[in-house]
């Protein structure tokens, strides 16, 4: 008999419904008692009471979106940096302050269950925490969406400091289980890889091409329910975990000589054992192409699966059920991967493949940076893939015969350029070609840099094909990184322009007719003031720090890298250090510098730059006679958890990119949302905050795009700023003594080399005065109360673009075309 669809109103809890629920669950879930139960098994039965909540209305999603067969996006991203669910969740349940309460009840604060929970940190930066804002998005906008990743077992390293310098630990999120994940071994896939390819003749007589794997790994499926905002839709982040499947083929194993099969299954479960650190690239790993070519493999067949449930072997309609989004070139591999499902699975022509595949994929470039668009040797492909590497020949074939060839004839330069196989020494595939190739939609992530893979990186295919490239800038969830974080303001904001702002975060725009206002403008900076006193308490805790609330607290956090000029603010904080030694007087506000920031374990210069960071902090926080007016903070582990901390209390939002290699940024969305002034170069998303908030109240600094691009070309030497600045001399001459390193002197020497010697490439020397003089403003501005309030609300009301539902949105027009399914 057909069960009744729940409204949400019939799904409703109250306060002692869920308290109740949760006792329930501590004695039946978690097998202890109310007298014994430890802070997280508490944490554990809440979760499990929330999800019977989620799981009430996941079903009742998948229900309505089977009998609706509409179209959906399948997101597939190599990363997804959830962070922690359980706030998240109840947020958008509208439970959180019924659980508050019920908690509250039994003697417990629900601030201190959350911070029980792990961080789920399965991506590096950027790009993973941008897919975990969009599946939000996506199932709060009632769109039908999967989120396709990997379950590794480790995530992103945990940083320890010690002496100053980082130390990788492992990251073990789920070694005493994850409440919110579930496993699907009726969804088991089996991917086949290595072996050979042979032609044989098929059925209708023609020839036909099948692939014998060396082995097959099984992928077993998790899946993590992703609630949207209001609860009507709860859709699913599928992540896909490697075990050894019980297949083994003895002819090929004997022909190949391949390792014994304890070793195999060893082998099987590495591949989603660990996430690759690298915020560039890992391109020419085995594992890395193998770990690419699971996840994808896996989630093709799913999605397979499902669409022949409603469609059967007819694919005529397969390109108007499915779209599927690639987040940057790690998903690649997939479009290869359903040509050879389609042709060789399902027997369709290589043509009515082809017209499928392309309209089904789009692809989103995250960077410009040379070294992180992926390329992987031919031989690699040919021994892990084989048949896919015919594929993509194939397609290349196709595409410079009919494509490049009739437009540029004879052009052999540009047919070296354009195809999918680099030629040299070593042959490569260039994934980025490929991704272009194979789909219908190529964008980046925010206006300039859109611009720029138009007309720097891929100008030729722009060419080709100039309605397929396009821009969607990214966005952040209010809900997370307001609403959530941020209690405080999120109240306030909910007094002067009603709750609805959470959805449509353009309403804020009204609060800036209160940004004059003597007595709002007391209530921002109060509100901003108790944040910064709770952060002076977590820093405290976790470094031994004493920090003041009165001084500025200016903030860069991200992941380190030469181009994001970490080594920027390092040695203007040093210069500050040298004006204030020199002249004790030195008029400044006092200010507090807040790093966060994890490095790719083997890039050296950046693990020098931390540990500069944190000698200069012993030296800087410990030195009388500054009078603590400077104060150096280096917060250890930096992730989503902490940043959920320090955004809120962020004075000063540190945006200071080479202009041109920040594709977007989203910590300046996030840090301007809750009241930030930005420090910021001409670069990504930082221009388009700039046109919403008014150049006025951000502090821009240093080359723009062009000024970079001719400064380059006329012939950069940072040795001509070194000699020019007195200050800046003194600052990097530094660097070689053992000020900061006592008795080791050279210590810190490598960032100067790279500064000078080493060309600086990302011309932190060509804009270090101008930075200063940003700074020496922003000083100016935070003396004037009424003046830095205002521009801090102005800079929190006018960020409504930067909501991810605005983003979802333009995908859904631009790219997607998908329609809202409403779920009852
Ligand atoms: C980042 C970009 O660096 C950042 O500007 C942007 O806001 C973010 O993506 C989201 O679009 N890129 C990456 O995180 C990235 O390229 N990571 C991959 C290599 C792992």
């Amino acid at each position: 008999m057909a069960t009744k669809k729940k409204t949400d109103q019939d799904l409703q809890l109250d306060k002692d419904q869920l308290k109740a629920s949760i006792v329930r669950h501590l004695r039946s879930t978690l097998g202890t008692s109310e007298q014994k139960a430890s802070p997280e098994a508490w944490w554990k039965a809440t979760a499990a009471a929330v999800n019977e909540q989620v799981y009430e209305r996941l079903t009742r999603t998948q229900q309505t979106h089977f009998k609706k067969d509409t179209r959906a996006i399948h997101y597939l991203s190599a990363e997804f940096l959830m962070g922690r669910l359980t706030s998240n969740n109840l947020h958008n349940l509208s439970l959180y302050k019924i659980c508050e309460e019920a908690l509250g009840e039994l003697g417990l604060e629900l601030t201190d269950l959350c911070e029980q929970e792990p961080d789920m940190a399965l991506g590096n930066g950027g790009l993973g925490r941008l897919a975990a804002c969009f599946i939000d998005s996506l199932a709060t906008l009632n769109y039908p969406a999967v989120g396709y990743g990997i379950h590794y077992e480790h995530g992103l390293f945990r940083q320890e400091i010690q002496d100053g310098r980082q130390i990788e630990r492992p990251d073990t999120w789920r070694e005493y289980g994850n409440p919110w994940e579930i496993c699907r071994p009726e969804s088991v896939q089996e991917i086949p890889l290595y072996g050979y390819v042979e032609t044989v003749f098929g059925d209708n007589g023609g020839l036909k091409k099948v692939w014998h794997a060396g082995r097959k790994i099984k992928g077993v499926p998790w899946d993590i329910p992703v609630v949207g905002f209001g609860g009507h839709t709860v859709n699913i982040l599928r992540l896909w975990e490697s075990r050894a499947s019980e297949f083994f083929d003895w002819d090929v194993f004997n022909a190949g000589g391949y390792v014994d099969s304890q070793a195999e299954k060893a082998q099987a479960e590495t591949i989603s054992k660990v996430l690759y650190p690298n915020d560039e690239t890992d391109a020419g790993k085995e594992l890395r192409l193998i770990q690419q070519y699971f996840f994808c493999a896996c989630s093709i067949k799913d999605i397979m699966r499902r669409y022949k449930r409603a469609h059967g072997s007819d694919f005529s309609n397969f390109a108007a059920q499915i779209a599927i989004q690639l987040n940057d070139t790690h998903p690649t591999v997939a479009i290869p991967e359903l040509m050879r499902v389609l042709v060789d699975e399902e027997d369709l022509t290589w043509e009515a493949a082809w017209a499928i595949c392309y309209r089904v994929f789009s692809y989103t470039n995250h960077t410009l940076l040379p070294e992180a668009l992926e390329k992987w040797s031919v031989s690699l492909f040919e021994k892990v893939l084989p048949r896919h590497l015919e594929i993509i020949y194939e397609i290349n074939a196709q595409f410079l015969n009919k494509l490049v060839e009739p437009k540029w004839p004879g052009d052999d330069a540009i047919k070296a350029k354009l195809s999918i196989i680099e030629e040299g020494a070593v042959r490569k595939v260039r994934m980025g070609n490929l991704c272009v190739i194979g789909s219908s939609k190529v964008n980046g992530v925010a206006e300039i840099h859109s611009k720029l893979v138009k007309e720097d990186l891929f100008p030729e295919f722009a060419a080709l094909w100039p309605e397929k490239m396009c821009n969607v800038t990214n966005g952040v969830t209010p809900r997370r990184w307001l609403l959530a974080c941020n209690p405080e303001l999120a109240e306030l904001y909910n007094e002067v322009v009603g709750k609805e702002w959470p959805l449509q975060l353009d309403k804020l725009r009204a609060v800036t007719q209160f940004a004059d206002d003597k007595s709002f403008q007391q209530q921002f900076m109060r509100i901003k003031r108790h944040n910064k006193e709770k952060l002076v308490k977590v820093i405290k805790a976790e470094t031994g720090i004493d920090v003041s609330a009165e001084a500025i607290f200016d903030i860069q956090i991200k992941r380190l890298h030469e181009y994001k000029r970490q080594q920027l603010n390092l040695i203007h904080i040093m210069a500050l250090y040298r004006r204030l030694l020199a002249n004790p007087d030195y008029d400044m506000h006092p200010r507090v510098f807040i790093f966060g920031s994890k490095a790719a374990p083997g890039y050296k210069l950046a693990k020098d730059i931390i540990y500069a960071i944190n000698k200069l902090a012993e030296r800087v926080n410990n030195d009388a006679r500054i009078q603590g007016k400077l104060k150096v903070v280096f917060m250890p582990n930096y992730r989503v958890s902490l940043a959920e901390k320090l955004i809120p209390a962020a004075d000063v939002s540190e945006q200071i990119s080479t202009a041109g290699y920040e594709a977007s940024g989203t910590g300046n969305m996030k840090m301007a949302l809750n009241g930030a002034i930005t420090i910021g170069t001409l670069d990504g998303a930082n221009i388009e905050i700039a046109e919403e908030a008014g150049a006025e109240n951000c502090a821009i600094f240093g080359l723009n795009v062009d000024e970079v691009k001719a400064l380059k070309a006329r012939g950069y030497n940072p040795y001509d700023f070194y000699y020019a600045n007195s200050e800046l001399k003194a600052v990097l001459d530094w660097f070689d003594t053992d000020y900061f390193t006592p008795g080791r002197p050279g210590e810190l020497s490598s960032i100067k080399r790279s500064l000078l010697e080493g060309g600086d490439p990302y011309l932190t020397l060509a804009d270090f005065a101008s930075y200063s003089d940003a700074h020496k403003l922003i000083d100016t501005w935070y003396r004037d109360p009424a003046l830095w309030a205002k521009k801090a609300i102005i800079n929190s009301a006018t960020m409504g673009k930067f909501n991810s539902d605005r983003s979802i949105q333009d995908y859904v027009e631009r790219i997607w075309n998908l329609k809202a399914c409403d779920i009852g």
